[in-house]
């Protein structure tokens, strides 16, 4: 394991899984352009070994969302900016070469929230709570929320929480669609860490289908989804380390798909 400790956003690599955790907890990790920017430097910097993701975030919280003595004294035009700047680095994350598993705890709030659903796979430790409070601090989402959290949970329970100041328990978070997983106090890391060594063993291709084609299928027709399907089935299982995987379980060395009886609390 290595460790490499920048002001905003650590990193430490785990075999082929990198850790990053935001590392601003004396402001709950609240997102300023800086964090963002190191964000996304983090993530375009992994070294090539690593194939999965977790992040996190230091102390009581995972975010605070948006920091916000940045906007007290912005013009329209550089909220526009604003926007733009998290719109770039999270594109980067959701669409780079890594599926990222987010681990939660805490406050996972507006900016926060918009974060985490960037994330390809969510765990929350059960102290996490959501909430959007845009609405009671006189702006809008900024961050693709209006789009990607309404994606995970609908427009109408989006606009509910926005508009009465919501907040959902981990529990509630979970049957809501906010995180795949809910886990015990402080083992939110290890679950992260299992879950991005599976994604991680896969293989490269799948996971590029996965990350690339399936949110392109769903913004398409019908007719488009299943030629984007058949081309991307197409080409993950002509290469060579499909046809390897194939043979390995008919020739009976690879593991069988069995019932997850060990899965955390409230796995869904
Ligand atoms: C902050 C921020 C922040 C904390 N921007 N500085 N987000 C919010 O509306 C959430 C605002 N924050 C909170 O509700 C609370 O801070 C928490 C529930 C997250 C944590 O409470 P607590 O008691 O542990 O900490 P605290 O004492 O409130 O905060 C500690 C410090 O962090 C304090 O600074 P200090 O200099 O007085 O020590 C806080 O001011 C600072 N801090 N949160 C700036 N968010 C792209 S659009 C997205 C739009 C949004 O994200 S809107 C939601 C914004």
């Amino acid at each position: 394991m290595t460790s490499k400790i920048t002001t905003l956003v650590s990193v430490s690599i785990h075999d082929t899984v990198a850790c990053l955790t935001l590392n601003r907890p004396h402001k709950r990790n609240a997102l300023s352009l800086q964090v963002i920017a190191a964000l996304r430097a983090a993530f375009e910097s992994l070294p090539t070994t690593v194939r999965a993701v977790v992040l996190d975030g230091a102390g009581d919280h995972f975010c605070a969302g948006l920091d916000l003595s940045e906007l007290s004294e912005t013009s329209p035009a550089e909220g526009l900016m604003h926007s733009r700047v998290w719109y770039e680095a999270f594109d980067r994350i959701q669409f780079g070469r890594c599926p990222v598993v987010c681990v939660m705890h805490g406050a996972v709030v507006g900016g926060g929230l918009e974060l985490a659903s960037v994330a390809h796979v969510r765990v929350a430790e059960q102290s996490a709570y959501f909430g959007l409070p845009e609405g009671q601090r006189g702006i809008f989402l900024g961050g693709g929320g209006s789009v990607r959290v309404s994606k995970l949970i609908g427009a109408s329970r989006v606009a509910e929480m926005m508009l009465t100041g919501r907040v959902y328990s981990a529990q509630e978070g979970l049957q809501a669609g906010l995180t795949h997983y809910v886990v015990n106090p402080g083992e939110g890391r290890a679950k992260g860490l299992e879950l991005a060594r599976k994604i991680a063993s896969n293989a490269p291709l799948s996971n590029f289908a996965i990350m690339q084609a399936l949110p392109l299928i769903a913004e398409q027709t019908m007719a488009h989804g299943l030629m984007t399907e058949g081309l991307m089935a197409t080409v993950t299982q002509s290469d060579g380390e499909a046809k390897a995987r194939m043979r390995d379980f008919l020739e009976k060395r690879a593991a069988k798909v069995v019932s997850s009886a060990n899965a955390a609390v409230g796995a869904q």
